[in-house]
C-alpha cells in the first residue's frame, strides 16, 4: 500500500480532498495535527508550509510517503513552496492539485504558468473538492500510480 500525504497552505482545501476521497462531503473544520486514515493517507496542517520552523515537522511527517500531494487555490497567484522542498522529494511522486476552479473570477491560465515556474510539473489536476466527478478523476490518478482508495 504506497503512503500519500497531503501538503499545502492553510485553507487550499487540502482537508475537504482528503475526505471527499474516503467519500465524506462534510465541511472540513481546521486541521489542528496530522490525521492519518486507514488506507496510507496523511493530512497535514497548513502551518507546516508557512512556517519555517516547522519544515522540519512537514519533513519528517512526509518521509513515510511514496506520494506527495501538493494542493494550491485556484484564488492563489503565488508560489508557496518552500525553497528546495522539490530537491528534497526528488524521489518522490508529486501530484498537483488545484482547488477551488469553481470559484468565479479565477485565472487558471496564470495560476498553471505560476507553478510551472515554481518547478511543479503538469499534469495538474484541476478540481472543485466539492464535486463528486472531480474528486473520482483524482481518485482514478492515485490508483494508477498505486495508491489505494476505498
Ligand atoms: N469553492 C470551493 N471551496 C473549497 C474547495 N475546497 C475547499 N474549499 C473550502 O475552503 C475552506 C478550507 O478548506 P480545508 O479543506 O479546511 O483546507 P485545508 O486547510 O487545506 O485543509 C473550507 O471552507 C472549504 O469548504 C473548492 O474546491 N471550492
Ligand atoms: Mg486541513
Amino acid at each position: 500500500m504506497k503512503k500519500y500525504v497531503f501538503v499545502g497552505s492553510v485553507g487550499v482545501g487540502k482537508t475537504s480532498l482528503f475526505n471527499a476521497l474516503m467519500g465524506d462531503y462534510e465541511l472540513a473544520r481546521k486541521t489542528q495535527a496530522v490525521d492519518y486514515n486507514l488506507m496510507g493517507g496523511i493530512d497535514t496542517p497548513g502551518e507546516f508550509f508557512s512556517h519555517p520552523h516547522l519544515y522540519k515537522a512537514m519533513i519528517s511527517t512526509t518521509t513515510e510517503a511514496e506520494i506527495i500531494i501538493y494542493v494550491h487555490s485556484a484564488e492563489d497567484q503565488i508560489c508557496r513552496l518552500p525553497r528546495g522542498i522539490l530537491d528534497i522529494y526528488n524521489n518522490k511522486t508529486i501530484v498537483t492539485v488545484i482547488t477551488k476552479v469553481d470559484l468565479p473570477d479565477v485565472d487558471l491560465p496564470a495560476v498553471r504558468k505560476v507553478l510551472v515556474e515554481c518547478g511543479l510539473k503538469e499534469p495538474f489536476l484541476e478540481i472543485n473538492t466539492q464535486d463528486p466527478k472531480d474528486v473520482q478523476m483524482v481518485a482514478d490518478y492515485l490508483k494508477n500510480l498505486g495508491v489505494e482508495i476505498k
